[in-house]
């Protein structure tokens, strides 16, 4: 069913770019788990990206054709050490793990990951079935530690998982990062996010949509992700994040919303949240370690519809001793 729908969405966004997708399209098989850029007789992941992005050869990497494929042809589980930040993707392209078995980027705790931008806009990003872990973004005027999403451009991560990435600027996992005129747009389906951690003032210690944007999440879970911004696992700001049948247990904020922060600046924001849990999340605005309502928080012009579902579901919203520690 979910990879049924992942098609459907990929044609969708191909016939909508009136591209061809049988004509322009390349499959660059990762066939190493070295991070070179080097003649080395093998294709690693950083060459894919640049082969994919550059629609020619990159070393052992055969050339991308548009909007592109990266697999990866070893036999799982494998991990991929990064040495350096990966370069930023500025072309359409599907990276694709291997379903039911670990494919690991692991960023050492040092570099970031996957950055999606395109100067056209209007091109589509697609993470399935990869593990990204240990990534960082040290830079704190930019967002996202393992994903960025840039302006203008559309990305889904589905049946992945985030585990322990930290970012200096919002969002330890992932950030969606729009503008008026070119909003950006953020699907999550099936995955789990673990102990991300957003530093700063800017929230969102798993996931961060800031500004401009939208994200939906469905079927996936968030568990002790923390910030010291809004939101300890999933902020927003001026723009729309919509959950559903997901689980959110154990987050932190060190400001408000334990689980879910919401804050509009120039805007509107708009949270709905269906059929999913919201449990034991805190929020520690003064530090005094004393308080109520730390399932999320909303500011300023922010709406918060918490839809229930259809009667034979188990109602929503269960929100079960969270904590404002306000
Ligand atoms: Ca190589
Ligand atoms: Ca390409
Ligand atoms: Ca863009």
């Amino acid at each position: 069913m979910i990879a049924r729908s992942w098609v459907v969405w990929i044609e969708g966004l191909l016939l909508a770019a009136g591209v061809s997708g049988a004509a322009a399209a390349a499959t660059i098989s990762v066939t190493s788990t070295g991070d070179a850029d080097a003649a080395d007789g093998a294709c690693s992941l950083r060459e894919a990206i640049l082969a994919a992005n550059d629609d020619a050869a990159r070393n052992e990497c055969p050339a991308g054709n548009g909007a592109d494929r990266i697999v990866f042809g070893l036999a799982a589980p494998w991990i991929v050490d990064l040495s350096a930040d990966l370069p930023v993707v500025v072309e359409s392209v599907a990276i694709r793990g291997a379903e039911g078995a670990q494919v690991i980027v692991y960023g050492q705790e040092l570099y970031r990951m996957f950055v999606f931008d395109s100067v056209t806009d209007d091109q589509w990003f697609l993470i399935e079935d990869l593990i990204l872990a240990g990534a960082y973004n040290g830079d704190s005027t930019v967002r996202g530690g393992a994903v960025e999403v840039g302006p203008g451009e559309t990305v889904r991560l589905s049946r992945s998982a985030f585990v322990g990435n930290v970012s200096e600027g919002g969002g330890g996992a992932v950030a969606v990062v729009g503008t008026a005129t070119a909003p950006a747009t953020l699907h999550v389906l099936g995955c789990d996010f673990q102990t991300n951690s957003a530093r700063g003032p800017v929230g969102g210690g798993a996931v961060s949509v800031f500004s401009d944007a939208s994200a939906i999440v469905l079927d996936s879970s968030f568990w002790e992700n923390s910030t010291e911004g809004l939101g300890g696992a999933l902020y927003v700001n001026r723009g729309e994040l919509t959950v559903r049948r997901s689980t959110i247990s154990g987050n932190r904020s060190d400001d408000n919303g334990g689980g879910i922060g919401a804050h509009s600046a120039g805007g509107s924001v708009v949270v709905t949240i269906v059929d999913s849990t919201v449990t034991l999340n805190q929020a520690e605005a003064d530090g005094d370690l004393a308080g109520p309502q730390g399932a999320y928080a909303v500011g300023l012009v922010g709406v918060l519809a918490a839809q229930r579902p259809a009667a034979d579901r188990h109602p929503w919203p269960v929100v079960v001793d969270d904590e404002l520690l306000a």
